[in-house]
């Protein structure tokens, strides 16, 4: 097999009438005869229910598609739920209070990453070991040439038409090269302004949409639901005020107007669907095609009036799960996975298909074998915080999330844990339950172990 071409083989197979050996060949693994090309799709406040394989409402048939001959990697949570810290934890490899980067100032990273060149990139590494490695879409972090991409075009285009131009014109100047490379897509979408031709508004009827179990008009007290300083709750859905006029910024929101949003970013993420489509369609046609591994993510979710909140920010699962697939070389197809992954995987996991070591300081590890083999785990827990909304570093959230639970810290020091199987919803904080005991021991003990790996400026949780 490793011989012969996939496409190759296929033909040869149908040919021949041997349907279980084709259905063999697309379980297994591919094979490559030299290092891989590295195609990432990193989109932008993407929510983890809004992707047709999570939620049949959504119509996205190219992601359904892709995911659906890749792996699903279905327990992905960011570094940070906003878009900056959750940017600059990719590039670096580290949690938002290593780098600085904690809200959506760039300086720290900036400062870390670019002027004192304290820590590098992945694509600094790849770009080093021989990678032609190319940025188009959204950075947030400053020009990529200057934290190493070797080259770049960034754009702040809402609907990423150029960007996606971009990529499907690098794509074709690899035809004639057979160097590796990185090709790192960031596009704008779904993030506000949702401003969605009507072709893809057209494809919902708004009468048939509908908001989470969790939806509420406005959410409970606490300080868990804080998305910057005590109290401040953004919901940034005037960004789309086709039927509703002078919104303010923040609650009540009526489930009409939630539906409304959730009209208008339902049709953003389908548009953006269908411009994926026509890239992977010509990555598909690449004689480049057999040695890529593609992978989609995003930076962060979005709250569609769950909890009674718009926006990210916050710990809860809509703000820092995000739609994760991969296919291609290293990528057993048609699966799904459950193992915790971090968007910190990102950059040892891409070092690790090129054949380069990882820096001993990454706070990811790679999921290689994850993608090859989805029942393996490399973790039992993943981190994420968003500390630096507010105005002052440690104001926000942490949280520490096992594969059952969440537990949540907050900078008043008010805990939350949540039984994700049977309160996926995260509707009831059991952290006073007797019953949970050593469960919210456990997870105060992961969470004062990443305390200290990450420097937190917070008091660690009770003792007991
Ligand atoms: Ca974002």
């Amino acid at each position: 097999m490793s011989k012969v071409s996939r496409r190759g083989f296929v033909r040869s197979t149908v040919a021949s009438g041997v349907s279980a050996a084709l259905a063999s060949c697309t379980s297994t693994t591919r094979t490559a005869k030299s290092r891989p090309n590295l195609v990432v799709v990193f989109a932008d406040d993407h929510a983890h229910r809004a992707l047709g394989y999570n939620n049949p409402a959504v119509k996205t048939p190219h992601m359904d598609r892709i995911a659906g001959e890749g792996v699903i990697l279905d327990r992905c949570y960011i570094a940070s739920p906003i878009c900056v810290a959750s940017r600059a934890s990719m590039m670096s490899g580290l949690f938002p209070q290593q780098h600085g980067s904690v809200g959506l100032d760039a300086s720290g990273f900036q400062r870390c990453v670019v002027e004192e060149k304290r820590y590098k990139t992945f694509a600094h590494h790849l770009t080093a070991s021989g990678y032609a490695t190319a940025f188009f879409g959204k950075s947030h972090l400053g020009d990529p040439k200057l934290y190493g991409f070797s080259e770049a075009a960034v754009s702040g285009n809402v609907v990423d038409t150029d960007s996606f131009e971009n990529a499907k014109a690098y794509l074709a100047s690899r035809e004639t090269n057979d160097a590796p490379f990185l090709l790192w897509l960031a596009p704008n979408q779904p993030h506000v302004p949702l401003v969605p031709e009507q072709r893809w508004l057209d494809l919902y009827d708004p009468r048939t949409l509908k908001v989470d179990p969790n939806f509420m008009e406005s959410p409970p007290d606490g300080s868990i639901y804080n998305q910057g300083k005590p109290g401040e709750r953004y919901y940034r859905d005037t960004a789309y005020t086709k039927h509703y006029k002078n919104l303010p910024s923040g609650p009540p929101r009526t489930k009409e107007q939630i539906i409304d949003f959730i009209h208008a970013y339902y049709a953003t993420i389908s548009h953006l669907d269908n411009q994926l489509g026509g890239f992977f369609d010509q990555l598909r046609a690449s004689r480049h095609y057999e040695n890529t591994t593609f992978i989609y993510l995003a930076d962060n979710g979005y709250h569609l009036g769950n909890h009674g909140l718009g926006n990210k920010i916050t710990m809860h699962e809509e703000a820092v799960r995000v739609p994760m697939f991969a296919h291609g070389y290293g990528v057993r197809s048609g699966t799904r996975s459950t193992s915790l992954v971090s968007s910190l995987d990102i950059y040892p996991t891409l070092l690790d298909l090129a054949g380069i070591e990882a820096p001993a300081h990454l706070m990811g590890k790679s999921i290689r074998s994850v993608l090859a083999s989805p029942r393996k785990t490399v973790r039992d827990y993943v981190s994420s915080e968003c500390v630096g909304v507010g105005g002052k570093v440690g104001e926000g959230h942490r949280m520490v999330r096992s594969k059952d639970w969440k537990y949540v810290l907050t900078d008043s020091n008010e805990e939350a844990l949540f039984d994700e199987t049977k309160d996926p919803y995260e509707m009831h904080n059991v952290i006073g339950d007797p019953a949970n005991t050593n469960t919210v021991r456990q997870h105060r003990d992961e969470m004062r172990v990443w305390q200290r790996a990450t420097s937190d400026t917070h008091a660690p949780p009770p003792a007991a």
